[in-house]
């Protein structure tokens, strides 16, 4: 429990009011750190990009930089949201709904770089190394994802040094992050320090043990790849301190939210009241193909106790569904986001009371 406080303190998920805004302010976006922040020297820092290439590069900051430059809007979600609402909780980084963002992320395109290396016959996967360290299951490790050759092509993958139009600040990566559009978090490698093709499946801690959906430890199980579809809502009205439950006012009430889906662009979004039947809401434009979209929909408030939930459908026709399917380390519960809600009259005895102290 207090393994899982400890986490919780130090990777801290998005307020979801700041769902109202478009790109997430950068101290807003959520936050996961397995290790600890890498100390980094710029001076001695370089990015080395081998294995199976033709012509091997080793970059300083500065060489990267001059590079062709571009800017996406990219939503970003961990795997593990949804984590602590799956029962039983499986035991790590304890995360609600909100384990997302969205950032304005610069940098130069991989495929460039990969193209200036040239790409051994035999190339099969494109492996990111960080600079940061530690201990998971048992295994020293430094933190490596790998993604397939044909992902790494892809024109929307950028090495990226620049957030929302700031240099990376240390938490997300500085001086540099790889970017993979559409794909959860853990992907997003930060620190980078390494490039590695290879001609074999990479079997690294955090892509053949981690990152799986399995029903228990000694299975393999399937690779977590993309962002499955997720509505979520700015909760309405105000909170209770302690149990976060909502105080509407009786009358319209106008619910908003946004909306992401990695497999395809979000088409639908729709909100049910106490379990009754979906009703549609407005959508938004995109704020790019690779971002979450925003929604609104009027909702009449008749006092009471309430409960609001929220769903996304995308292109490929993705819904999510009304329960996840557990899995042994919690991921990709999407879940529709719940809302308690009470209307008008006087504050529920289970708010007013006993609540603790701020601070
Ligand atoms: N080097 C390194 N990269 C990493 C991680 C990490 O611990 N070390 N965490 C990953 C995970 S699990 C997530 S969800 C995202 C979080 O990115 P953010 O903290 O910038 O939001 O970073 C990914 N990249
Ligand atoms: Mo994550």
């Amino acid at each position: 429990m207090l393994d899982e406080l400890g986490l919780a303190a130090r990777n801290h998920a998005l307020p979801l009011e700041a769902l109202r805004y478009p790109i997430t302010p950068l101290g807003l976006h959520y936050l996961l750190i397995h290790f600890d922040i890498p100390a980094v020297d710029l001076a001695s820092w370089r990015l080395e990009i081998g294995g199976r290439v033709e012509r091997p590069l080793s970059l300083s900051f500065e060489e990267l930089r001059s590079r062709s430059e571009r800017t996406l809007t990219v939503t970003l979600e961990c795997a593990g949201n949804g984590r602590a609402l799956l029962e039983p909780r499986p035991p790590s980084q304890p995360w609600l709904t909100e384990a997302v963002g969205t950032a304005e992320w610069t940098g130069t395109p991989l495929a460039q770089l990969l193209d200036e290396t040239g790409l051994a016959d035999d190339a099969l996967e494109v492996v990111f190394t960080g600079l940061d360290r530690g201990v998971q299951g048992e295994v020293v490790q430094d933190y490596e994802r790998a993604i397939p050759v044909a992902e790494a092509l892809r024109d929307e993958v950028l090495l990226a040094w620049v957030v929302n139009g700031e240099p990376l600040p240390p938490q997300h990566g500085y001086p540099l992050r790889v970017v993979v559009p559409g794909w959860y978090g853990m992907t997003h490698v930060k620190w980078l320090r390494a490039i590695t093709v290879v001609a074999e499946p990479f079997r690294g801690w955090q892509q053949d043990v981690a990152y799986r959906l399995r029903a228990s430890e000694d299975e393999q199980g399937v690779p977590v790849t993309r962002m499955l579809p997720r509505a979520l809502m700015i909760p309405p009205g105000i909170p209770d301190f302690f149990t976060r439950r909502r105080i509407v006012e009786p009358g319209p009430c106008v619910l908003e939210g946004r909306a992401w889906s990695g497999l395809g662009a979000v088409e639908r979004v729709e909100v049910g009241v106490d379990g009754g039947a979906w009703g549609a809401a407005e959508l938004d434009e995109p704020l790019s193909e690779w971002a979450w979209r925003g929604w609104r929909f009027v909702w009449d408030a008749e006092p009471g106790d309430h409960e609001l939930r929220c769903r996304a459908a995308d292109a490929a026709g993705n819904v999510q569904p009304d329960e996840a399917s557990w899995n042994f380390d919690g991921f990709c519960n999407n879940a529709p986001q719940r809302i308690e809600v009470s209307v008008g009259g006087a504050i529920p005895r289970d708010m007013g009371d006993d609540s603790p102290a701020a601070g």
